[in-house]
C-alpha cells in the first residue's frame, strides 16, 4: 500500500531511497501529492516555502485540523519515515468520508518540504521557515555538497523562492496539527501496541567538527612527522561513543568529508558531523562538551587543529497535554504515551500551534534504512486511529 501510493519505488537507489529536497525524486513525490489532492476534490495549495496543502473546506474559516508529515528521505532511507504519515492522512480522510462524517472545521493534509535536511544539512526547512524558526536570509545561505543554494535548487525545480519566510497567516488558520509517523524505535513492539501517542521529542542537534592537519605523502612521510586529521577524527568517534554510553545519551558521527580524499595522501582536512541527542538538555550539553574536549586533547597530541560549529539545534519539545490527552481519550485511553529522539515537523510547529503525534508500531525499530518497515495491519490501525482523532477534532 505505502510503496504503491507514494511513488517511492522508482527512487530506491542501492536499495534505499534518495528523495532529497528539490530533486527529481522529490518532484515525483510532490506530483503524487497534488494528484492525490485533486483526485479527492481537495483544494491544492503550494505555500511560499514549498510546503504542499490539500484542503477540505475553507481555510479562511480558521481553527483548521491539519494532518500530514513529509515525503523526503535521508540518503538510502526507508519507505515509511514520512510517507506513512502523508499516505495515512489521505487514507484517514477517505475513511471519514466513508463514515459520512460531517466536517465542522476545515481539514487539511500537508506535505512539509525538506524535513530530513539530507541535501542542505538542516532538518525541517519547510516547517522552520513557515514557523519563523529559520529566516529567509539564513535559508538563502544553505548550500548542498555541490554548492547549489536552496533558492537555486528551488528555482531549478520550478519553484519561486522569492517569498520564502515566515507564514504566520497560514499557521494562524490551524487549530490543531496531528502528525502520524512510523515509530523509529521498538517501544510499541515491546509494549505490544499498534499505535502510540508522543509525549516529547528529545533535545537534539548537529555539530560540524573540522580537523585540520597537514597534507602529505602517504608513502614517504614518517609516522612521527605526520599531522594526520584522520587519526584525530577516528579517536573522536571512539570518544563520542564512550561519552554517550556513560551518559545514557546518543552520539553519532554519520557523515564525513575528507580533503583531498586521495588514497595515497594524508588528508589536510577531515570534516565530521556529529548528531547528538539526550533525554534532557543538561545531559546533551555535557556529552557534546566532553566530545569536544576529547577532540581537542587528541588534536593537541596529533598536531591537528579542531574547530566545532553547532549547525542546528532543537530544544526539548513537550507536546501540549490538552491535545495529547484529547487524542488519548479519542483512542479510548489505551494508546501508550512515549517520547522519541527523532525530530519532526510536529516538533517545529508545536511552538506555534497545538500539536500532537501518533506513532505506528515498527516491528524492528529500524529507521533511516531501506530495511525500515511496518506491518500492513499496523498501518491500517494507524489510519483508523488517525480517522478517529480527526473525526473527534474536526467533525460535528
Ligand atoms: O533526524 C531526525 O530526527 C528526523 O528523522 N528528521
Ligand atoms: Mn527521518
Ligand atoms: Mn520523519
Ligand atoms: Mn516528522
Amino acid at each position: 500500500m505505502w510503496r504503491d501510493l507514494a511513488p517511492l519505488g522508482r527512487h530506491a537507489a542501492t536499495g534505499g531511497y534518495r528523495r532529497h529536497a528539490w530533486t527529481p525524486a522529490d518532484a515525483d513525490c510532490r506530483a503524487w501529492f497534488a494528484a492525490q489532492a485533486e483526485s479527492r476534490g481537495l483544494a491544492y495549495e503550494l505555500d511560499r516555502n514549498g510546503n504542499q496543502w490539500a484542503w477540505l473546506g475553507d481555510p479562511a474559516a480558521g481553527d483548521a485540523v491539519v494532518t500530514g508529515s513529509h515525503l523526503d528521505s535521508v540518503p538510502d532511507g526507508g519507505a515509511f519515515d514520512g510517507p506513512l504519515g502523508v499516505v495515512s492522512s489521505f487514507a484517514a480522510l477517505d475513511e471519514l468520508r466513508r463514515r459520512g462524517a460531517e466536517f465542522g472545521k476545515p481539514l487539511a493534509v500537508v506535505n512539509f518540504g525538506d524535513e530530513e535536511g539530507a541535501r542542505f544539512g538542516l532538518a525541517c526547512v519547510g516547517s522552520r521557515l513557515s514557523a519563523g524558526q529559520l529566516t529567509a536570509e539564513q535559508a538563502r545561505e544553505l548550500r548542498d555538497a555541490d554548492g547549489v543554494s536552496l533558492p537555486e535548487a528551488m528555482e531549478r525545480a520550478g519553484y519561486d523562492p522569492g517569498a520564502i519566510g515566515p507564514d504566520p497567516e497560514r499557521l494562524g488558520r490551524i487549530g490543531a496539527f496531528v502528525e502520524l509517523h512510523v515509530e523509529q524505535g521498538r517501544a510499541l513492539d515491546l509494549s505490544g501496541d499498534a499505535v502510540g501517542i508522543a509525549s516529547a521529542i528529545w533535545p537534539h542537534g548537529r555539530w560540524r567538527f573540522d580537523f585540520r592537519g597537514e597534507a602529505n605523502h602517504a608513502g614517504t612521510t614518517r609516522l612521527e612527522d605526520r599531522r594526520d586529521p584522520m587519526l584525530t577524527y577516528a579517536n573522536t568517534v571512539l570518544a563520542a561513543r564512550k561519552k554517550a554510553r556513560l551518559a545514557g545519551a546518543l552520539a553519532t558521527f554519520g557523515k564525513v568529508a575528507v580533503e583531498p580524499n586521495g588514497v595515497n595522501a594524508i588528508p589536510s582536512l577531515v570534516r565530521g558531523w556529529l548528531d547528538s541527542r539526550a533525554a534532557d538538555q543538561e545531559t546533551l550539553d555535557r556529552v557534546v562538551a566532553e566530545i569536544e574536549q576529547a577532540a581537542a586533547e587528541r588534536g593537541a597530541r596529533d598536531g591537528v587543529d579542531v574547530s566545532v560549529v553547532r549547525e542546528s539545534f532543537t530544544p526539548v519539545i513537550e507536546f501540549g497535554h490538552a491535545l495529547r490527552d484529547e487524542l488519548s481519550a479519542l483512542l479510548g485511553g489505551k494508546a501508550p504515551v512515549l517520547a522519541t529522539g527523532a525530530g519532526h515537523d510536529a516538533g517545529i510547529l508545536s511552538g506555534t500551534v497545538p500539536t500532537a503525534m501518533l506513532f505506528v508500531r515498527n516491528p524492528t525499530g529500524v529507521s533511516h534504512s531501506p530495511d525500515e518497515t511496518a506491518a500492513e495491519d499496523d498501518c491500517l490501525a494507524g489510519v483508523a486511529a488517525l480517522a478517529d482523532v480527526l473525526e473527534g477534532l474536526a467533525c460535528r
